[in-house]
C-alpha cells in the first residue's frame, strides 16, 4: 500500500489534516486502531477558540457546528464566593468562543471522510515507523480480526496524529529529542449530567478545597469537573458526593443555585504538562498531543492540535505544488512557538486556580491576591481573554 502522506490517529487532529489534504488535493490514508464508536463517544474537549472554527468553516466541516455550537462571549471566575465575568468581546475586539463537543467534532469529520476522502481504517492499529528519516517512510499495522498478518503503509510523507500514548513518537531517536514535562499532584474527576447547566457561561471556580469546573455539552446536558488528588479512580466517589462537594466549591455570597441531575458518565484525567521537541524528524511529522500535553485548564489541547495541522497541510501543499521544503523546514519551528504560548497559559490557569496538597496561607493568599488583580485591572483581565479565545493560527492558505 503506497500513499502521499500516511496518517497515524484518527482523532481530531489526524481527521482535520486528512480533510485538508483532501481539500488541497493530496492524498492520505488515515489508520485508526480504535473502532468509530470508540473514537466518537470518547468525552473530551469542549471549548473550540475561534481559529479553530473559521477552520473548520473553511474546510467544510462547520453546517452542524454553526447549527448545534453554542457561541460563549465570557467566562466566569468565582473565588471568595464571589464572581467575576470575563467579557471577551469586549477586551479583545470581537473574539468569542464556541461550545461544541470534541466528540461532535470528529463525526462530522469521519463523516466527511467517510463520504468524499481518502481511505480512514478504523480497527488498524500502527505497530511501528520505520525510516522516518529516509526518502520513503513505512508505517506497519495491524487490522483488527487479521491477527498474526502484518500490512505495511509506504508514503511520501508520515504525520503522527496518535496522541500522547501512540508509537509514532518513539520513531524519533532520543538522541535528537529533547522533553519537556511536569506533572501535577492533582487530576480532574469528570462528570456528565442530564441536566441544563446551571450558568449560561462556564464557570471556573477556586476553593480553599480545590477547584471546580462548571460546562456544558448542551442546552440540557452538564460537563463539571473537580479537583481531586492523582491517582483518585472514579469509582471512589458516590454521585451524592459529586454534587455535595460540588455544591460547596461554587457556593456565591448570592442566590445562585447548583442544579443537581442523573449522572451518565464518571472519569478521572490526570494533568500533565509535555513537549517533545523537535516535532519533526525527517519525514515525520508529530502533530497535536503526539507532541504535547497541556493540562486542561486552558482548554487548549485540541485547539493546539488544529494549528499544528494547518500548518502541517499548509507546508505538505507547499511542497508538493512547489517542489520546496521550506515550510516544512519551519513546521516545527512554527507551531512550537504558539504551542509554548499555550503551555505557559495552561500552567498559569492551573496553578492559579488549584490547590496543590501541600499549599500554605501564602499560596492561597497569592492566588486570590492575582484574581483580584484581574478582577480589577482591565490590562490583567484582557491578558487572559486574548490567552483564552486563541493566540494567532497559520494563515488558511
Ligand atoms: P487524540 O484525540 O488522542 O487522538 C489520537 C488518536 O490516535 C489513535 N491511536 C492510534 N491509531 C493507530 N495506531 C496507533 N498505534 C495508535 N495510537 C493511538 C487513538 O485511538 C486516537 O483516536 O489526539 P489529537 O488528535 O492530537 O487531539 C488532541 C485532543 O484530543 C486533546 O488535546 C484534547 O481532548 C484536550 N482537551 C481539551 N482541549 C481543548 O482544546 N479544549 C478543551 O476544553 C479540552 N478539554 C481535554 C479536555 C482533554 C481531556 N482529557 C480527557 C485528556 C478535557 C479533558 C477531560
Ligand atoms: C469541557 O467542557 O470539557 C471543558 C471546558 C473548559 C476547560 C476544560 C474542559 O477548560
Amino acid at each position: 500500500m503506497h500513499t502521499t502522506v500516511g496518517i497515524i490517529g484518527a482523532g481530531p487532529a489526524g481527521l482535520l489534516l486528512a480533510r485538508l489534504l483532501h481539500r488541497a488535493g493530496i492524498e492520505s490514508v488515515v489508520l485508526e486502531s480504535r473502532d468509530r464508536g470508540y473514537v466518537e463517544q470518547r468525552q473530551r474537549a469542549g471549548i473550540l477558540e475561534q481559529g479553530t472554527v473559521d477552520v473548520l468553516r473553511t474546510a467544510g466541516a462547520g453546517e452542524r457546528m454553526d447549527r448545534e455550537g453554542l457561541r460563549h462571549d465570557g467566562i466566569e471566575l468565582r473565588f471568595d464566593r464571589r464572581r467575576h465575568r470575563i467579557d471577551f468581546p469586549g477586551l479583545t475586539g470581537g473574539r468569542s468562543v464556541t461550545v461544541y463537543a470534541q466528540t461532535e467534532v470528529c463525526k462530522d469529520l469521519i463523516a466527511l471522510q467517510l463520504k468524499e476522502g481518502g481511505p480512514l481504517l478504523f480497527g488498524a492499529e500502527a505497530l511501528g515507523v520505520e525510516d522516518a528519516d529516509g526518502d520513503r517512510p513505512r508505517v506497519r499495522f495491524r487490522r483488527e480480526g487479521r491477527e498474526g498478518r502484518e500490512d505495511v503503509l509506504e508514503c511520501d510523507y508520515l504525520a503522527g496524529c496518535d496522541g500522547f500514548w501512540g508509537v509514532a513518537r518513539k520513531a524519533v531517536p532520543a538522541a535528537v529529542s529533547r522533553v519537556f514535562e511536569r506533572s501535577y499532584p492533582y487530576a480532574w474527576l469528570g462528570i456528565l449530567a442530564d441536566v441544563a447547566p446551571s450558568h449560561d457561561e462556564l464557570v471556573y471556580a477556586r476553593h480553599d478545597r480545590g477547584f471546580a469546573l462548571l460546562s456544558m455539552r448542551s442546552p440540557s446536558v452538564s460537563r463539571l469537573y473537580l479537583q481531586v488528588p492523582a491517582g483518585t479512580a472514579a469509582e471512589e466517589w458516590s454521585d451524592e458526593e459529586i454534587w455535595d462537594e460540588l455544591e460547596r466549591r461554587f457556593e456565591t455570597t448570592d442566590d445562585w443555585r447548583l442544579r443537581r441531575g442523573p449522572v451518565t458518565q464518571k472519569s478521572v484525567t490526570p494533568m500533565r504538562s509535555y513537549v517533545h521537541e523537535p516535532m519533526r524528524y525527517g519525514r515525520l511529522f508529530l502533530a497535536g498531543d503526539a507532541a504535547h500535553i497541556v493540562p486542561p485548564t486552558g482548554a487548549k489541547g485540541l485547539n493546539l492540535a488544529v494549528g499544528d495541522v494547518v500548518t502541517l497541510a499548509h507546508a505538505l501543499t507547499h511542497a508538493e505544488r512547489t517542489g520546496s521544503p521550506e515550510l516544512l523546514d519551519a513546521y516545527s519551528a512554527t507551531c512550537l512557538r504558539r504551542v509554548w504560548q499555550a503551555e505557559r497559559f495552561s500552567y498559569d490557569m492551573t496553578t492559579l486556580l488549584h490547590r496543590a496538597p501541600d499549599a500554605d496561607a501564602f499560596e492561597d493568599r497569592l492566588q486570590l491576591a492575582q484574581l483580584e488583580r484581574i478582577a480589577s485591572s482591565r490590562a490583567a483581565e484582557t491578558d487572559l481573554a486574548e490567552a483564552y479565545t486563541g493566540f494567532p493560527l497559520f494563515p488558511l492558505g
